[in-house]
């Protein structure tokens, strides 16, 4: 590939043929994410256990700033837990994961330690940038999460570059860049969306669509409100997905990272999610509802669903999924207790690790 590069001055993989990238019908994605593959029991459980490990360690976070614990910015992601466990339900290991600062659910799909994580949200030094990072700067080279981004849209041209990393190396590798409707309007978006494609760059696009940029509702921000044909200028296929519901995005996660593995390049999934707490923990929120927000959690709670589902079909009994909450809390008490205990860095860990 180097030598590619050398010879034409272009990057343009010769292994795609043009007309593969083309948009696949909207009607016809539309109608296969309608259509979701049925879990296992299984898989129904894992889904239970990862979702509910988020939303436990969310409300444990919100407590700790609420005690003064946290310092700095803190961004919940409870109510949005479908999306990041249904897309890591369709990955395969190795996949890359970068996002901006609503990122702690995204860490601990990833696999990342919560004790490292949590430890970073007070500042301490056991944290996963020892303490002098907090809740946006984290990551894992070895769990493939690229952060953890507070610069709005930042994560997705960064996320194109992982996947040129990836399309210059062959190695199959995928990036899924994560961020949200707000963010979807930022400029730099739309350049990484025609290099991806021009390159054929293995990139999932996810847009978090959970109706809000800090407090401005979609409708007054967006001209067009129907994300996922955002890219249809650079022929870059997208789906509207039920975010709420990890059945239909795991598969429609496939889908995608199908799309993109296969050497066709990158794929626009337009999450349609929603978040139940204010946007950051200093958000009173004022700016919808409370009725708005009782409406989501009562009625399209994406962990309730797939509790119900589990006993609905006899997989698991209120006391199995009693059992199963209780040692998430256990692990999440055990993260929370490293957090406040651990030390805070050394003043002499002021001038390291920085660019000098
Ligand atoms: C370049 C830039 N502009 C503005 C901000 C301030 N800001 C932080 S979050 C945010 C809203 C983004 O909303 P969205 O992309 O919908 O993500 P969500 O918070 O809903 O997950 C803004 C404007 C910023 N951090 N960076
Ligand atoms: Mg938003």
């Amino acid at each position: 590939m180097a030598a590619a590069l050398q010879d034409t001055g272009s990057v343009t993989p010769k292994r795609v043929a043009k007309s593969e990238g083309k948009a696949p019908s909207k009607t016809r994605a539309k109608a296969a994410a309608n259509t979701p593959t049925a879990f296992s029991r299984e898989e129904e459980l894992h889904a239970y256990r990862e979702m509910l490990m988020i939303r436990r360690f969310e409300e444990k976070s919100g407590q700790l700033y609420g005690m003064g614990l946290i310092g700095g910015f803190c961004h919940l992601y409870i109510g949005q837990e479908a999306v990041v466990v249904g897309m890591q339900m369709a990955a395969l290991p190795g996949d890359q994961v970068i996002t901006g600062y609503r990122d702690h659910g995204h860490m601990l799909a990833c696999g990342m330690d919560p004790k490292g994580v949590m430890a970073e949200l007070t500042g301490r030094r056991g944290g996963l940038s020892k303490g002098k990072g907090g809740s946006m700067h984290m990551f894992s080279k070895e769990k493939n999460f690229y952060g953890g981004h507070g610069i709005v849209g930042a994560q997705v041209s960064l996320g194109a570059g992982l996947a040129f990393a990836n399309w210059y190396r062959q190695d199959g590798t995928v990036a899924m860049a994560y961020f949200g409707d707000g963010a979807a309007n930022q400029g730099q978006v739309y350049e990484s969306f025609n290099m991806a494609e021009l390159w054929k760059l293995p990139v999932i696009f996810i847009i978090e669509n959970n109706r809000y940029a800090m407090g401005t509702a979609v409708s007054r921000a967006s001209a067009q409100t129907d994300f996922s044909i955002r890219g249809v200028a650079f022929n870059i296929p997208g789906e509207q997905v039920d975010g709420m519901d990890i059945h239909a995005v795991r598969e429609a996660g496939r889908r995608a990272i199908q799309h993109a593995r296969s050497g066709k390049g990158p794929y626009i999934l337009e999450m349609q999610t929603y978040r139940y707490r204010g946007h950051s923990m200093s958000d009173p929120a004022k700016y919808r509802s409370k009725d708005e927000v009782d409406k989501m959690r009562n009625e399209r709670d994406p962990i309730e669903n797939v509790r119900e589902r589990l006993l609905a079909n006899k997989w698991a009994s209120e006391e199995d999924l009693k059992k199963i909450d209780g040692e998430i809390r256990a692990i999440v008490n055990e993260a929370a207790d490293f957090a406040t205990t651990d030390p805070e860095p050394d003043p002499s860990e002021l001038f390291t690790d920085i660019l000098k």
